[in-house]
């Protein structure tokens, strides 16, 4: 396929033309989107954030945080026993065209590049930015595939459904407010995991119980295990025919990733993020992901992007394995 490759192969990670995601073909023309299995998309805005800024320099860190090197890319999961890049086509098409200072704009603009990936046949994952991309995101997902329903599984310490943060309609605190009033998802296929602290207020849990959403709090993981609770949110996830799978990097507790911009401790591992990710992606199949809140300002030896890049390294791996049909194949040890 069409595309352009960013570098000649055997340099290290750091080094060559340009960070797109693990080395793969960069793309700019949506009429080279064609035949790709899976395509990253970059969402580097933050004017919707209540806290902290930052989140716009997400998507270049989170794409030079690999440490493997090469291209075409190679970067066999020892755990599950597959390259993802032998398996899927992927290709980066850069960053939306978003619009400093101008929210509407920006997210028009991410909108778009994700309307372009679903009409080529792809499956985006969009690089974050803010929590707000969730709208265009999800949104321009659940249009491409309506009338099939799109069921959400939402990683994040916070519910973000409320009607407004500090009087804005449009921030990284409403999405699915705005998604599900719109009529873009239904409630009763929205699950969140990882909930926690002291926000939102109880009519907007109200709300939400009034919608359908089901939701596991992190009190619940801690009480019965991340496994025994992702076996539900599996099972949960597969009641609407498709799935977008938004993982909000301050699920994590801040100690696996403080680069973030609301932060709230006691969250769950990387261990267990990278486990549930790549279980989604393979169990039920994705749509279209979203790593949001990445905040780089405030990461500590990258690893908060090294956690967000693993995040969609995981993903791509459970996608090639559901594509190759077979379980996973763990390098175990001969003796
Ligand atoms: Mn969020």
């Amino acid at each position: 396929m069409p595309g352009m490759t960013v570098n000649r192969g055997g340099e290290p990670g750091y080094a060559g033309a340009g960070a797109t995601f693990c080395k793969v073909p960069l793309v700019l023309d949506p009429a080279d989107l064609a035949g790709a299995d899976v395509v990253i998309v970059g969402a580097p805005t933050d004017e919707a954030v209540s806290n902290r800024p930052g989140a716009r320099f997400g998507p270049r860190a989170i794409r030079q945080a690999d440490v493997s090197g090469g291209s075409p890319p190679s970067r066999p999961n020892m755990d599950v026993g597959v390259d993802p890049f032998a398996v899927l086509t992927v290709v980066d098409y850069a960053d939306a065209r978003v619009v400093p200072a101008d929210k509407q704009a920006s997210h028009d603009a991410i909108r778009r590049a994700v309307e372009e990936v679903c009409a080529a046949g792809a499956v985006p994952i969009v690089l974050g930015g803010d929590h707000s991309i969730a709208h265009p995101d999800v949104g321009a997902v659940a249009g491409h595939l309506s009338p099939a329903t799109l069921g959400l599984v939402h990683f994040d310490a916070h519910a973000d459904d409320a009607p407004e943060v500090y009087g804005v309609r449009l921030s990284h605190g409403t999405p699915l407010r705005l998604l599900v009033e719109e009529g873009a998802i239904r409630g009763e296929h929205i699950v969140q995991v990882g909930l926690r602290g002291y926000w939102p207020d109880p009519e907007d849990f109200e709300w939400a119980r009034s919608q359908g959403f089901r939701w596991h709090l992190m009190e619940e993981i801690s009480e019965r295990g991340m496994d025994a609770v992702m076996d539900e949110v599996v099972a949960e996830a597969r009641v609407a025919d498709h799935l977008f799978l938004s993982f909000d990097i301050d699920v994590c507790d801040p100690g696996f990733a403080p680069g973030t911009g609301t932060p709230e401790p006691g969250g769950i591992t990387a261990r267990e993020a990278l486990r549930a990710v790549r279980r989604l992606a393979f169990e039920v199949g994705l749509a279209g992901m979203e790593v949001v809140e990445v905040a780089p300002p405030y990461d500590s030896a990258e690893i908060t992007a090294l956690l967000a890049h693993r995040l969609v390294l995981e993903a791509l791996s459970g996608l090639a394995l559901r594509k190759l049909g077979r379980e996973p194949a763990p390098e175990r040890s001969g003796v």
